[in-house]
């Protein structure tokens, strides 16, 4: 009786240790922010990667290069909201920007709170057919 008892608690004992531990892990990779949506720049298109973003939560969209040519990220949506562009340790901040270019393998993050539902549209300025968008959705909304 004695035995199982100490085994339960040592099993329990594990079982929390190791949520602490991947807990830690998850929270470093999710430090950037809670909600993430990340544009892989590929082939002259690109591709979205996550789903939505909800209105009124700090929002990360990170954008990678993979092209050997420089792509521009513009969007309307930056003259309304205030952003803080992340860039090898510079940080560039404030509302109406154009937007940014990438030079290739170049990797950024952008941060806004979206401000309401809707569409955040890009369009890469150096190559006027590529075109996205992201849905700026709240959580159960159809
Ligand atoms: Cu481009």
């Amino acid at each position: 009786m004695q035995t199982i008892r100490r085994d339960r608690i040592l099993l329990s004992f594990f079982f929390v240790a190791s949520f602490f531990i991947f807990g830690d892990a998850d929270s470093t990779l999710h430090a950037q922010g809670p909600e993430r949506v990340e544009v892989i720049i590929r082939n002259f298109a690109y591709e979205v990667q996550g789903g939505t973003l909800p209105p009124g939560v700090p929002a990360t969209i990170v954008l990678r290069n993979l092209d050997r040519v420089e792509h521009g990220f513009v969007s309307p949506f930056f003259q309304e909201v205030d952003v803080q562009v992340e860039s090898g340790g510079a940080t560039t901040f404030g509302r109406g920007i154009k937007g940014v270019h990438l030079t290739p393998e170049k990797e950024i993050a952008i941060r806004f709170i979206p401000p309401r539902a809707g569409k955040f549209t890009f369009n890469c300025d150096i190559h006027p057919n590529m075109k996205g968008e992201v849905l700026l959705l709240s959580v159960g909304a159809a």
